[in-house]
């Protein structure tokens, strides 16, 4: 089973199961509600940082893959109400929709733009740290690195419903 690691500059570091996302309050039963085109269900965020009480110092939060290819950091006030979606029905979220764990910032779709955008929005989502410094951050930057990217297998887009 695939936990969500919560860690770094909190009080309780914290390995989130399926149906322990499941039993926080904040859920979103049906993300498409926030996210046009994005299927299945989720938590927000803010939930899952109640349970784990970040230190008053904490100003980045660092999103990391779970194979390790792909991580994010943004300061946490500049990220708005997201979402971690975790399931499609009573079921995990699928690794073709991002699952287990996908992160999701609500109305961000532009790509390569640096600071809070959809590229920020990690797939197979293993680990959430949070510190008052940036963390480990390999988005694409430019255009023409950001097209590579998008060209590696398992890093394309995907396909919305
Ligand atoms: N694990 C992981 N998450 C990732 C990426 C990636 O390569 N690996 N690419 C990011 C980028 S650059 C973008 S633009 C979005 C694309 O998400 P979508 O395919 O669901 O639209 O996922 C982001 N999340
Ligand atoms: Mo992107």
């Amino acid at each position: 089973m695939e936990l969500l690691r919560i860690e770094g500059a909190i009080e309780h570091r914290r390995d989130l199961s399926f149906s322990d996302l499941g039993a926080l309050p904040g859920q979103i039963p049906d993300v498409a509600q926030l996210l046009p085109g994005r299927e299945g269900g989720g938590v927000r965020l803010q939930s899952v940082l109640n349970v784990v009480s970040p230190d008053e110092t904490a100003r980045y939060i660092t999103l990391s893959s779970s194979d390790g290819k792909f991580s994010t950091s943004v300061p946490l006030e500049a990220v708005h109400d997201p979402i971690i979606a975790y399931r499609l029905g009573d079921e995990p979220l699928p690794s073709k929709k991002g699952g287990p764990f996908r992160f999701f910032i609500p109305n961000v779709e532009e790509c390569a733009i640096g600071g809070v955008d959809a590229c920020a929005n990690v797939k197979f989502l293993a680990r959430i740290e949070l510190s008052q410094k940036p963390g480990a951050d390999n988005r694409p930057t430019s255009k023409t690195t950001h097209e590579e990217h998008h060209t590696k297998e398992g890093h394309e887009h995907l396909e919305r419903s």
